[in-house]
């Protein structure tokens, strides 16, 4: 069965681009419950940790130079069936492949700058979670 949380990051580019409060709308829109949430800035050995499963990729220098660049939100989301509904919400990595009215293609700029992070399993939105909101007492 799928589980009912999911853990989202709004990127740097989004949030220099001042689109903090839309996404959250749209997230609060698509009746996602706000469980956690964090805004504050990546070091580089954070993002390193982070997107760690990339680290072969010939992408992985640059993704951890983006992610720490600014500013982030970080935070844990609630609703039936969370991460497939919520990578559903944000649409394609690449935002020339995202859908229309989701977040990438509305915020995103390129693939490597995309607007916004989701879980891709109950697994990882787990992990991910705790890595941002270990000690964290939530609700
Ligand atoms: P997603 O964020 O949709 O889960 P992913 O896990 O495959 O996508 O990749 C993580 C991030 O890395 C992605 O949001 C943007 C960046 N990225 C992925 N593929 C890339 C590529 N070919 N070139 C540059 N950046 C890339
Ligand atoms: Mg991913």
């Amino acid at each position: 069965m799928s589980g009912n949380r999911t853990f989202t990051m709004i990127k740097p580019d989004a949030v220099k681009a001042g689109h903090i409060g839309a996404i959250l709308s749209k997230i609060n829109e698509a009746g996602f419950r706000i469980v956690a949430m964090k805004y504050y800035k990546l070091s580089r050995e954070m993002a390193q940790k982070f997107y760690e499963i990339h680290k072969e990729r010939p992408f992985y220098g640059e993704l951890c130079d983006f992610m720490s660049s600014g500013p982030i939100v970080a935070a844990i989301l609630e609703k039936e069936n969370a991460v497939a509904e919520f990578r559903k919400l944000i649409g394609s990595t690449n935002p020339a492949e995202a859908a229309p009215g989701t977040i990438r293609a509305l915020y995103a700029t390129s693939l490597g700058e995309n607007a916004i992070h989701g879980a891709d399993s109950d697994e990882n939105a787990l992990i991910e979670g705790s890595f941002h909101f270990a000690g964290t007492e939530m609700y």
